[in-house]
């Protein structure tokens, strides 16, 4: 197992679409495997492949507090969707900074499970409003896309002067 490191925005490469899985063999467990740890260690509730630079359609959630309820979603797609719901939402990729979006109340999802088999889940709550961040992070979007421009611009100023900090 290893740590990954997670992209900040706002790094160009969050904006790169991902590719659907071909076939989940053993170097996708492996990526999946890390990606928990990564997203356990940070911590946080989920993470998509994107975030890791890895351009693939690779998503690890885990909403409990002792790490006992691991889900794992490849190549996931929303078929279909219903209602209207706020959320305080953060981003790993966005260190420090919360805010309210809008997203669908409840998603039905397909997607592969870890060994590669098809699954659908009817969901809602913080999982929906977490697969819904994590599926836009694999098509190069982040919740700071939802917010007003000034909000966003003063976003990406803090977080490059964070970055030259740190550097
Ligand atoms: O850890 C995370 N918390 C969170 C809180 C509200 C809505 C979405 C999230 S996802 C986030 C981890 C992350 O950045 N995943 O991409
Ligand atoms: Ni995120």
């Amino acid at each position: 197992m290893a740590l990954l490191q997670v992209l900040h925005y706002p790094d160009p490469r969050l904006r790169n679409p991902a590719q659907p899985v071909a076939q989940v063999d053993d170097e996708v467990r492996r990526l999946v495997d890390d990606m928990f740890e990564t997203m356990y260690e940070a911590p946080g509730i989920g993470l998509a492949a994107t975030q890791v630079n890895v351009p693939k359609r690779i998503v690890v959630i885990d909403l409990s507090n002792d790490r006992t309820e691991p889900y794992c979603f490849i190549n996931p797609k929303i078929v279909a969707r219903e209602g209207e719901e706020e959320t305080e939402e953060g981003c790993l990729s966005v260190p420090g900074i919360y805010d309210t979006v809008r997203r669908s109340r409840w998603v039905h999802v397909e997607a592969l499970d870890r060994d590669g088999k098809a699954f659908t889940l009817k969901i809602d709550d913080l999982l929906a409003v977490c697969i819904q961040h994590e599926i836009d992070h694999l098509d190069g979007k982040l919740f700071v896309d939802y917010l007003s421009e000034v909000k966003r611009g003063r976003i990406r100023k803090k977080m490059e002067k964070l970055r030259r900090k740190i550097l």
